[in-house]
This record gives C-alpha cells, sequence and structure tokens, in this order.
C-alpha cells in the first residue's frame, strides 16, 4: 500500500536536487522539495497573495460535476469553494520573481533539462470548507504534445489532512494521458477519472510546509480531500514546460517566459508572436 514513506526532500533547497530525488520522481510522478522559499520569501509571497484574492480572485471557478456529490455530503457541497486567479506573476513582482526563482528552476532542471519555458500560474486558495478535488491528470485542463511538463505546487501554509494535502497515485505518470469524464452541455464537469476506480483513498498523501514545494508531472494522477479547518490553505499551482512541447488547442504556440535555457530555432519554424 502506497504511504508517505514515498516521499523524498532535498535537503537544502538551494542545491541542486541529489540523484535519489530526481529517481524518487521518476519512478513516482512527484516530488516534495523541502524549503526552496526562505521564510521572508514565503511571507512576500503570502502577502501579496492575500492582496491579490482580495482584489482580484473570483470564487467563481468551482469545480463542477456530478462527482461532488461522491465525497462531499449535501451541506458540505454547497459550501465547497475555490478562490482562483491566473497568471499571479503578471500582477505581482513578488510573484514574478517566484516563478523565475534561480533555487526553484535549479530543482527543476534535472526533471526537465536546461531549457524551461513559465507557461502559467494558478492561485489555488481552498478557504475552510474549501472543495475536494477528485482524482485527474492536469494533462486534458492544458494539453501538450509530449511529457515534458511539470506542475510545481507553491505552498503558502503547512499541509496536512485536515486541510486537504495534496495527494498522489504513485507512478501513474508512467501510463502517459487518460481518457477523462468531462461531463455534457446539461450536466457540466471538470474534467476527472471515474471516482469508482481512482480514489483518493488510494492516493499517497504529500503533507508540505511552507516554502516547499511539490512538483509533479502533469501525467501524475492526483486529488485532494476538503478542508476541514477553519484556516484557508493557501496554494498556487506553476506550470513549465519544455520550449518545444507544444500546447494543442487554442493556446497552440502561445509564447511563455523562458526562465532557463535558450530557444532553439528548429529549422524555419516562424516568428514567436
Ligand atoms: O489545490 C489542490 O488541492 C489540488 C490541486 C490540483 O488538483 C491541481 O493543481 O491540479
Amino acid at each position: 500500500m502506497a504511504t508517505e514513506m514515498l516521499v523524498s526532500a532535498a535537503p537544502n533547497g538551494s542545491a541542486p536536487l541529489a540523484r535519489t530525488d530526481v529517481d524518487f520522481f521518476h519512478e513516482n510522478g512527484f516530488l516534495r522539495v523541502a524549503s526552496v522559499f526562505t521564510p521572508e520569501e514565503s511571507q512576500a509571497q503570502a502577502d501579496d497573495l492575500d492582496r491579490l484574492a482580495r482584489e482580484w480572485a473570483t470564487v467563481d471557478r468551482r469545480w463542477s460535476g456530478p462527482w461532488r456529490k461522491v465525497y462531499m455530503d449535501e451541506d458540505e457541497e454547497q459550501g465547497a469553494g475555490l478562490e482562483a486567479m491566473h497568471e499571479l506573476h503578471c500582477y505581482s513582482r513578488v510573484w514574478l520573481d517566484a516563478v523565475t526563482s534561480p533555487r526553484l528552476i535549479a530543482c527543476l532542471a534535472p526533471l526537465l533539462g536546461p531549457d524551461i519555458e513559465l507557461h502559467h500560474s494558478v492561485m489555488h486558495t481552498k478557504p475552510p470548507g474549501g472543495q475536494v478535488f477528485p482524482m485527474h491528470q492536469d494533462h486534458p485542463f492544458y494539453p501538450h504534445d509530449d511529457g515534458r511538463y511539470l506542475d510545481v505546487l507553491v505552498h503558502l501554509d503547512d499541509t496536512c489532512h485536515d486541510n486537504g494535502e495534496i495527494r498522489f497515485l504513485a507512478g501513474s505518470h508512467k501510463q502517459g494521458p487518460f481518457e477523462h469524464i468531462r461531463g455534457t452541455e446539461e450536466e457540466p464537469s471538470a474534467p476527472h477519472l471515474p471516482t469508482d476506480e481512482y480514489r483518493l483513498a488510494d492516493s499517497v498523501a504529500v503533507p508540505a510546509k511552507r516554502g516547499d514545494v511539490v512538483v509533479f508531472s502533469y501525467y501524475t494522477v492526483h486529488g485532494s480531500y476538503i478542508n476541514r479547518t477553519n484556516r484557508a490553505r493557501r496554494m498556487v499551482r506553476v506550470g513549465y514546460r519544455h520550449p518545444h512541447n507544444r500546447q494543442s488547442g487554442d493556446a497552440a504556440g502561445r509564447p511563455g517566459i523562458l526562465v532557463s535555457g535558450y530557444r532553439e530555432r528548429r529549422g524555419e519554424e516562424p516568428l514567436l508572436f
């Protein structure tokens, strides 16, 4: 049975990952890296996140779908929200520094290679009573051509079972993209996996501390329980990709900021717009 024992951590966030960390990531599809951000950096990030939440964020983007009734009773379901906004780094210098942090990027390079492009950042704040996330991959939310894509959860609060720490199905990334349930026009649903086959109860809990990051492949199946505490659980997800891993669909070819390395031109590839 999967347990928390699977979680690895770099002893010092300023050092590149150890070989065992890289092996752990490739085997399991996720990795907690401790103390990537200093207490001062985390405080500045939390202060700007709180201001962004007051002034810009929306509570209208909670995930929909019939799966909500599997994991939450009627009262919980009614109240289960999410505070969200995209691209924090376009609104706050502190967050631009966070998503381009050399200490963070040094942890990603051994997993993704030296050339790394920022794709997105998104606030994931679970207020008290904040929603369950059913098991899913992130790939269907922003599909790209291949697996060279890392998601990073920057922790602004310590997480535990009671406030809904992130949880993973260890090794699931090895199977590549899965077909997800997407709902219908009458009954829309956020992409998710069948709740009877992919159970939160079978996943590995990865509690983390403020200042830690949890890195995972966008193919790794994950989810989280409701926040049962009376305090918000603040987290920001940041997506990074190899610059040649093209996004499919409407956003194909949309460039992001290069946070490491160089964008090689492939043949007569056109100029970015
Ligand atoms: O905020 C959470 O607990 C879940 C995060 C998540 O599912 C995601 O970033 O895709």
